[in-house]
């Protein structure tokens, strides 16, 4: 049985790939802040597949080496990673940004990315193989007014996916990105920090994406034969046609 590790998987796109991954049998690492939610996640589960959990914040280099040295000798494995942990935070003209929340997203959603990376493929080269996920954004692909320093820390993934590839690819790992539209999970709670009517709105009017479309496409990616690497994949609701044109009569 394989073994996939997922960050942020206590909420939206993470949690739902977790749940989808242990239908088709496969192991779990599922990492966030929350401790109960892992809990609560690894006890659904838990009767599926072999359930790890880990709670640190990628943010800190130290607990995302000391986390991932600790996995038990049958979870030390991995064959799936997912790079899923980020989040916006806050959605204002570079003029009026706030310092920490560009902090907080070039940290969590750059750096925190490159330190699990960093921690989890030398296991992947020892075994020549692995599969990483990146996940993405539209916002990685294109600027949309206001989303300035998010929309930098997505081109860096989409960058970063890019250079894994190359640099993994003489080892047999493939390594792919998937970056979606809108999807309806705690973003835009976390993005207005925890303003639920703003959140709401962004959702309105149309059908967003789920987290569990975005979690089914990352299962196929993965359950693909060893020869086919899905490199690059973007996703929108049939209502979005970019970041900005979003047609919310359909
Ligand atoms: P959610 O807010 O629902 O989930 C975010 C997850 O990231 C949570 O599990 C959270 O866990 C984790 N996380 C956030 N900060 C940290 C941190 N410092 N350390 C560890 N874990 C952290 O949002 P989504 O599911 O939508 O987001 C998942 C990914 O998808 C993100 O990378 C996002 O940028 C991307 N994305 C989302 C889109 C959308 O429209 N929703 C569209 C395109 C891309 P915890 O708080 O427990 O630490
Ligand atoms: C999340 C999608 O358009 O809100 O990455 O930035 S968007």
């Amino acid at each position: 049985m394989k073994t996939a590790f997922i960050t942020g998987a206590t909420s939206g796109i993470g949690r739902s790939t977790a749940i989808e991954l242990a239908k088709h049998k496969i192991n779990l690492v599922i990492c966030g802040r929350r401790q109960d939610r892992l809990d609560k996640l690894q006890s659904e589960l838990q009767e599926e597949v072999n359930v790890h959990t880990l709670c640190f914040d990628v943010r800190d280099k130290e607990a995302v080496f000391k986390s991932i040295e600790s996995l038990p000798i049958s979870f030390d494995s991995i064959d799936i990673l997912i790079n899923n942990a980020g989040n916006a935070h806050g959605l204002s003209s570079l003029q009026n940004g706030d310092i920490d929340d560009w902090d907080a997203m070039i940290d969590i959603n750059v750096k925190g990315l490159l330190y699990v990376s960093k921690a989890i493929i030398p296991k992947m080269i020892a075994n020549s193989s692995g599969h990483i996920i990146n996940i993405g954004s539209i916002a990685g692909k294109e600027v949309y007014p206001k989303g300035n320093v998010y929309c930098a820390s997505k081109h860096a993934v989409d960058a970063i996916n890019k250079g894994m590839r190359i640099d993994l690819n003489k080892y047999g790992i493939k390594v792919g990105a998937i970056h979606p539209g809108l999807v309806e999970t705690e973003f835009s709670n976390v993005r207005f920090k925890g303003d639920d009517t703003k959140a709401d709105a962004v959702y309105k009017g149309f059908d967003p994406l789920t987290p569990e479309d975005i979690a089914e496409i990352i299962t196929f990616v993965v359950t693909r034969p060893y020869h086919v690497d899905i490199a690059d994949l973007v996703v929108f609701p049939t209502a979005q046609a970019n970041s900005t044109i979003i047609n919310k009569n359909i």
